[in-house]
């Protein structure tokens, strides 16, 4: 996992800004359990006009309803699909969208008198929201490895997917951005940030925080409990005791507890669970 310093993040803008210059169209992966906190806010800058489409991703892991709501707020800027890039649901759809822009692009390209030619994308994305999985389901329908193109760019890879599709088989790794306090929990509990950098007993007191405020019955049915408080300090201990998460002595072990919280929530044993609400504006 890469821990971005600000001469990282200063070289991988510098790095996705020249392979920006290949491609006519991104693909921005989100994670649909936190749409909003998966999104990197400097990328609206660094494309600027390059055309793009938003693939909410994880969508076996996040809440089916809230899943809809985000599709319906991000549409009103970008087009959208909803993926699992693990089982391929979705793929089709974003092809049929990519081929679209592909056309309309070729469209403008053949009115100013030049030959079409394929559309050239790229995917990008924060740490762990799915890129690699997205690319390998799209690499699995590809009709051929192009390989080196030279005279495209670099030896960079180019795979073609479909008939007229040439994907940049590296994706574009985003910095997460994390002032605010629970966009850096939500990036640790979802795993985009390295479990090594922050506290892991205070991300699962966080976790259980959020949990109880949509649904305490996530956890009541999660765990088999009855919560009678809403303090996650004493919440941790019955799920931990569930779990076996003992000391000698058969006192629960906090920090075993947290990590089990936090894994089992990765996972999806908890059920298909969304942090995060999108905030409508009138
Ligand atoms: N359940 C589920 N898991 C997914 C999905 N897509 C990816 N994953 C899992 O999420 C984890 C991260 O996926 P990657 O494809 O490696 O993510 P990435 O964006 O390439 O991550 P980096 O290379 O670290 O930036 C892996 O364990 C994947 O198996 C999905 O749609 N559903
Ligand atoms: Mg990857």
């Amino acid at each position: 996992m890469i821990q971005w310093y600000p001469g990282h993040m200063a070289k991988a803008k510098r790095i996705l800004k020249e392979d920006l210059k290949l491609i006519d169209l991104v693909v921005e992966v989100l994670d649909a359990r936190i749409p909003s906190s998966s999104r990197n806010p400097d990328l609206d800058e660094l494309l600027q006009n390059k055309e793009r489409i938003v693939v909410l991703n994880k969508i076996d892991l996040a809440d089916k309803a809230l899943t809809l709501s985000w599709e319906e707020f991000l549409q009103r800027k970008f087009s959208v699909v909803k993926i699992n890039s693990l089982e391929g649901e979705g793929v089709q759809e974003l092809l049929g969208l990519i081929e679209e822009r592909g056309r309309v692009i070729n469209r403008a390209i053949q009115k100013r008198g030049r030959r079409s030619r394929d559309i050239r994308i790229m995917i990008l994305g924060i740490p762990n929201v799915g890129k690699s999985a997205l690319i390998n389901v799209l690499a699995g329908i590809s009709i051929t490895k192009t390989g080196n193109k030279p005279g495209v760019t670099r030896g960079r890879q180019w795979i073609k997917v479909g008939e007229r599709i040439q994907l940049l088989d590296t994706p574009g790794i985003l910095w997460p951005k994390f002032e605010d306090e629970d966009v850096g929990y939500k990036l640790a509990l979802t795993g985009a940030v390295s479990d090594d950098i922050f506290d892991q007993e205070l991300a699962a007191y966080k976790l259980i925080e959020y949990l109880l405020a949509i649904d305490r019955g996530i956890l009541e049915e999660g765990y088999g409990i009855e919560i009678k408080t809403d303090q996650p300090y004493d919440i941790l201990p019955l799920i931990g005791r569930k779990r076996g998460c003992l000391m000698s002595g058969g006192k629960v072990d906090r920090s075993r507890a947290s990590r089990t919280l936090i894994n089992d929530f990765r996972k999806g044993k908890l059920g298909p669970v969304t942090l995060e609400k999108p905030v409508m504006e009138a």
